[in-house]
């Protein structure tokens, strides 16, 4: 006779997601969502996530580790190259992919070329996800599916799911954890209970910044801007009941034209960026903040490996 067998050790699941599509197809507001807070910037503008952001899901029986990507496009800087590479370096190594596609938009060349490099990524499950659907009408919705669907079988990939969602709305949202965390290996949790992100500080307060600073600006200049900050201290001699911390960051930009244009009449708009950027902070650390930011030009440093380094890619 053998012994009775142990209880069986309900599982837990733990790994690692990506979000990959072209610039502006709701990644990081997708990232955000899921996770119940603010961990990746976002902005109605191209291009605005520079690095891989690790927003952190956490469940009774699983941890969801989501990996927000710049979006892929075709690259015109030094910059945009390596953002690039830092997406197929991370879509490598994850245990699924979540491929984002705007409902509102046609499939594109865009989409297809990341696609293409997809269809060549044959271990890992990869889900497609159709992104901002409270701006369509259910045809158009529907037509969308089927495109996507359609381009799936073109290119030999085969969808483990084709999901609709909309972030924003917070439509369908969780539906996408419950999809993907099946897709992850057995793992005991990777990372501390209750952590939301593994961006440090400073990253999270200079990202705040420049989401500030993108807001209401045109053409090139959103790709300018880079912000880093070069130090948080604690003022010095304020009572424990009342501490300020001061923060002290720089704004970059890459010709002295566009000073201007960030700074604004009479300082208006860069006040407005600090004051704004300041509130989200405050919010962030939970503490009071003294922000002071400065506007400096780095010369054209999207294309300069001297300067990339320095700002951090
Ligand atoms: N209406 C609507 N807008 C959305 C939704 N998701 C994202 N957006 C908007 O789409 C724009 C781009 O969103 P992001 O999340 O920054 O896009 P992204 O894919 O991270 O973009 P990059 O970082 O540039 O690659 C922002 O203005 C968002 O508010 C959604 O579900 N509905
Ligand atoms: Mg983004």
């Amino acid at each position: 006779m053998s012994a009775p067998s142990p209880e069986p050790q309900a599982s837990h699941r733990a790994g690692f997601a990506c979000f990959v599509g072209r610039p502006n197809a709701g990644k990081s507001t997708l990232t955000n969502a899921l996770v119940g807070q603010k961990v990746a910037i976002t902005s109605n503008r191209p291009q605005t996530t520079r690095h891989t952001v690790r927003g952190i899901v956490h469940r009774e029986d699983a941890q969801l580790i989501l990996v927000d990507t710049p979006g892929l496009h075709k690259p015109r800087t030094l910059l945009g190259e390596r953002l690039n590479d830092v997406v197929r370096t991370t879509w490598a190594e994850v245990d699924v992919i979540g491929f984002c596609l705007p409902a509102n938009e046609k499939l594109g060349p865009g989409d297809r070329f990341i696609a293409k490099e997809l269809a060549g990524i044959r271990k890992t499950p990869k889900i497609a996800i159709v992104t901002k659907t409270d701006l369509v009408d259910s045809k158009t919705l529907a037509e969308q599916l089927i495109a996507i669907d359609q381009l799936g079988k073109d290119l030999g990939i085969e969808w483990a799911e084709i999901i609709p969602v909309s972030a924003v709305k917070g439509k369908q949202v969780q539906l996408v954890a419950d999809l993907l965390i099946p897709m992850l290996p057995e793992s005991p949790p990777l990372y501390p209970e209750g952590d939301l992100t593994d961006e440090p500080e400073q990253v999270m307060v200079a990202e705040l910044i420049r989401e500030a600073a993108l807001e209401g600006v045109r053409d090139e200049l959103p790709h300018s801007i880079a912000v880093v900050v070069e130090e948080m201290l604690p003022r010095e001699g304020r009572p424990a009941d009342k501490p300020l911390l001061d923060i002290h960051a720089n704004l970059f930009i890459e010709r002295p034209s566009q000073k201007g244009i960030i700074i604004g009449p009479k300082g208006r708009r860069l006040k407005e960026v600090g004051m704004k950027s300041r509130q989200q902070i405050e919010a962030l650390l939970g503490t009071p903040v003294f922000l002071d930011l400065h506007v400096k030009v780095a010369k054209d440093w999207q294309r300069d490996p001297k300067q990339l380094r320095r700002l951090g890619f």
